[in-house]
């Protein structure tokens, strides 16, 4: 008698013990995915005021309403109109978190662009490769239900936004100009399981001039050309 009551007590502490250690690991935000830093690369344009919260007050809050892990940029100054790569480390987790990325972007370049471009993919520079359909990373796919904006008041630059998985063109509006600050550009990104790192590439094009234009250019420096003489 005296063994099986011990017996009975050990089996219900032992229960408590693993119920107690699935709490625990499932209330613990340290378990779920997030992003825990971030380098850029490239010498062309300066990034200034990345804030990473570690760990998100909202682990693993994949499309659930009103959850929502800002990762704020600043000011990204484009000093050219080329890309720039921010590559975030990731550690692993139990489920996929969202974050909302909010943007300041200020055209430093000397031309006017006509739209702007999002990508997802890992490594950099020449490195760089798109992330693959499927892999869980991607522009809040396959619902997109959160907030997209490249159109800030007052100019309302690029309206006509376009998001698929890994992909985010911008365009339509009237651009941003050379020497325009916009902000707030706003997308979200899913991290899942899985990754260490990766990378947002981030690129502008400039507005092509009119034939016309070129035209009436070349016209100019044909004239300065023969007044010289
Ligand atoms: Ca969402
Ligand atoms: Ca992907
Ligand atoms: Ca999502």
């Amino acid at each position: 008698m005296f063994f099986s009551v011990s017996y009975k007590k050990l089996t219900m502490r032992i229960a408590a013990t693993l119920l107690f250690a699935a709490i625990t690991l499932i209330g613990d935000p340290v378990q779920a995915g997030k992003i825990t830093g971030f380098a850029w690369t490239d010498g062309i344009v300066s990034i200034a005021g990345i804030a990473v919260t570690n760990p998100p007050p909202f682990p693993n809050n994949d499309d659930v309403v009103g959850e929502v892990n800002e990762l704020k940029v600043l000011q990204k100054d484009y000093k050219g109109v080329t890309f720039i790569d921010i590559e975030f480390t990731v550690m692993d987790s139990g489920g996929v978190t969202e974050y909302a990325i909010i943007e300041g972007v200020q055209n430093n370049t000397g031309l006017d662009w006509s739209s702007y471009h999002v990508q997802l993919g890992f490594g950099t520079g020449a490195d760089f490769v798109m992330s693959p359909s499927g892999d869980g990373l991607d522009f809040d796919a396959p619902f997109f239900d959160s907030i997209i904006s490249f159109d800030p008041a007052p100019l309302f630059s690029f309206p006509a936004v376009a998001p698929s998985e890994d992909v985010i063109d911008a365009d339509g509006g009237p651009g941003q100009p050379d020497f325009l600050y916009n902000e707030p550009f706003v997308f979200h990104i899913d991290v899942p399981d899985g990754i260490t790192s990766f990378t947002l590439r981030q690129f502008p094009v400039a507005v092509v001039p009119e034939p016309s234009s070129i035209a009436l250019l070349l016209l100019g420096l044909a004239s300065l050309k023969t007044i010289r003489r």
